[in-house]
């Protein structure tokens, strides 16, 4: 990839944001737009130069905002669109662009077209969604929700089931249905007009359902089957995406990201291919199932580590076959994840910092655009303080209800220790700005509890550390600015056997970066051939000892080939 042909987007690193969770500024306890517009000068601070929003849209709130009831209107919850205009005017003045989250493989079902399409067999926004008659008195296929139970719901009223691959409230909408699309379009361009600099698709790799609908393979003993590898990729979905890129993206330059669960590398490179007629990039979820549990039936709950030479494998292979024709996207957490500390490095008070920068060392010198969940540049940790009458997640509710008292596939206090490995209110916690009262995050009841290590882990302590973990994301940031090096050169990983130290190169022209990451909290030595005049960009550590490296220890080299 040479620098001329580099794009913004391919430059950029992303902030993401849960407004909820943010800055609340008029002491209800949810976090909101004026109060993201207050900080915005943090996020200036640390350096990206794109923020993400999670939903700000109108809402029921069964699944936090991803259940739109009107995809024109903002929760008042968040403010006005006033508000909103008033904090994308803020961001552009101080060169920050926003992206917003576009929720359409599914609405709410408050929605008014769902309203409208429940109503009645021959309402004309019947087939916006997925209605099926009941196969022998039952659902009309084995897929499970993502969160648990049945894909369908049973409408008494015209006794056929309605299809909803999340929540009961989240019905999926009927993308065969050409009018559909086109309000879809209609809605993406009134953003577009406002000003808005790009769209994460929500699952958009779910919108196009097989034909016919088929039962998925039913794992031995249960009841639902995961319907992803159906749901998934299916079979006009490309054809869509080409049809949206036409008809809205292609009317402004925007950066444009499709959450894509179930995706492989053969879909992405179509996704995100760099002939530009689709998305510009997309997240995949492989390496976010490494540690998924091996009983299909418990999904991703479980509590054990990953393994290093199985992360390596896949974050090699993505970035590997994507490159020269597709863009990836880099991330650890977001919303749905735990927070990347407590799970692939070490939280104790002893490595929690070390660690942190570790990840993060790893992840910004790959190749693509890199994202920073709210907190993750602290080093923000899971919430080991919430119990069960605290959490919020309807994944993590539900999934309690189903696995420990339906199926009893394991005891409550089992559950609860992968609720705390794994669940995603360890992401959702609000935003710790300083030592004080809510850790400066409102003056109120906040609506999801505090991580209770508010005091030590907070902004105010972050920025006032030259050593912090916020200045090591900060420098990661400006090295992505600096060094083009970072976005195009050629990856290779070394030692791919090696289960505890991550290493690889980025090959240039000119010159190449060795970047090398301890995933251990042991010193060892390796033997890498690093030339005496190579300079050190980056590390975790104060001072350098070479190819001696200390617990946790990250560093990228750069030198001429
Ligand atoms: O969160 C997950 C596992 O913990 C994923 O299965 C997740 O549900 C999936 O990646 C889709 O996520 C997106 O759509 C959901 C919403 O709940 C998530 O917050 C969102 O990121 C439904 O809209
Ligand atoms: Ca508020």
């Amino acid at each position: 990839m040479t620098t001329s042909a580099i794009k913004w987007w391919q430059k950029a690193v992303v902030y993401q944001i849960y407004p909820r969770s943010f800055q609340d500024s008029n002491g209800d306890g949810i976090g909101d737009l004026k109060g993201i517009q207050e900080r915005l000068s943090y996020v200036s601070k640390l350096g990206a130069d794109v923020i993400w929003l999670n939903p700000i849209y109108q809402s029921p709130n069964k699944d936090n905002g991803y259940d739109i009831s009107d995809y024109q209107a903002i929760n008042p919850e968040f403010g006005t669109m006033q508000d909103f205009d008033d904090l994308l005017a803020a961001a552009h003045a101080r060169d920050i662009k926003i992206v917003m989250d576009l929720v359409v493989n599914h609405s709410s079902d408050q929605h008014k077209w769902f309203i409208e399409s429940r109503s009645s067999k021959d309402n004309d926004k019947r087939d916006f969604y997925i209605w099926r008659n009941p196969v022998d008195g039952h659902e009309p296929n084995n897929w499970s929700s993502f969160f648990s139970g049945s894909a369908w719901k049973f409408d008494e009223k015209s006794g056929q089931y309605y299809l909803h691959l999340f929540v009961e409230g989240q019905p999926d909408l009927n993308w065969k249905n050409d009018e559909l699309r086109d309000q879809v379009y209609q809605m993406m361009n009134w953003w577009v007009d406002k000003g808005i600099d790009g769209f994460r698709m929500d699952v958009i790799s779910m919108i196009s359902k097989p034909d016919g609908l088929p039962d998925a393979p039913l794992p031995a003993g249960n009841t639902y089957a995961n319907p992803v590898s159906l749901t998934a990729n299916g079979p006009h979905v490309h054809e869509y995406l080409r049809e949206m890129r036409q008809k809205v993206l292609n009317n402004a330059d925007l950066m444009t990201v499709g959450e894509t669960s179930g995706v492989d590398i053969e879909h992405a490179q179509k996704y995100a291919g760099i002939d530009g007629s689709e998305l510009n990039m997309v997240f995949q979820f492989e390496h976010m199932g490494l540690d998924d549990n091996p009983n299909p039936a418990l999904g991703k709950w479980d509590n054990q580590p990953v393994s290093l030479v199985k992360l390596k494998d896949n974050l090699s292979k993505w970035q590997t076959e994507l490159e020269g024709n597709s863009w990836n996207s880099l991330y650890w957490d977001n919303h749905d994840q735990p927070r990347i500390v407590s799970r692939f490095g070490n939280d104790s008070a002893e490595y929690r910092e070390v660690s942190a920068k570790m990840l993060a060392t790893l992840l910004h010198f790959m190749q693509g655009t890199p994202y920073i969940f709210q907190g993750e540049e602290l080093g923000m940790t899971n919430a080991y303080n919430l119990g069960w009458d605290d959490f919020d997640d309807i994944e993590i509710i539900n999934g309690r209800k189903f696995i420990v008292d339906k199926e009893k596939l394991v005891d409550n206090d089992t559950m609860l220790d992968y609720v705390h490995y794994k669940g995603r209110d360890n992401a959702r916690t609000p935003m710790q700005w300083t030592a004080g009262k809510n850790a400066g995050f409102t003056d109120g009841t906040p609506w999801l509890k505090l991580n209770d290590n508010f005091e030590t882990i907070n902004v105010t302590a972050a920025l006032a550390d030259d050593n912090s973990v916020f200045y090591h994301y900060q420098k990661l940031i400006q090295l992505r600015h600096d060094l083009d090096l970072i976005t195009t050169g050629h990856y290779e990983l070394i030692d791919p056997a090696d289960d505890q130290v991550y290493t690889y190169k980025r090959i240039g022209d000119d010159q190449e970066l060795l970047i090398i990451n301890n995933f251990t909290d042991q010193d060892l030595e390796r033997d890498y051939p690093v030339p005496a005049d190579a300079q050190l960009l980056i590390s975790n550590y104060q001072d350098d000892l070479g190819l001696k490296l200390r617990p946790y220890e990250a560093k990228a080299y750069l030198y001429n080939r």
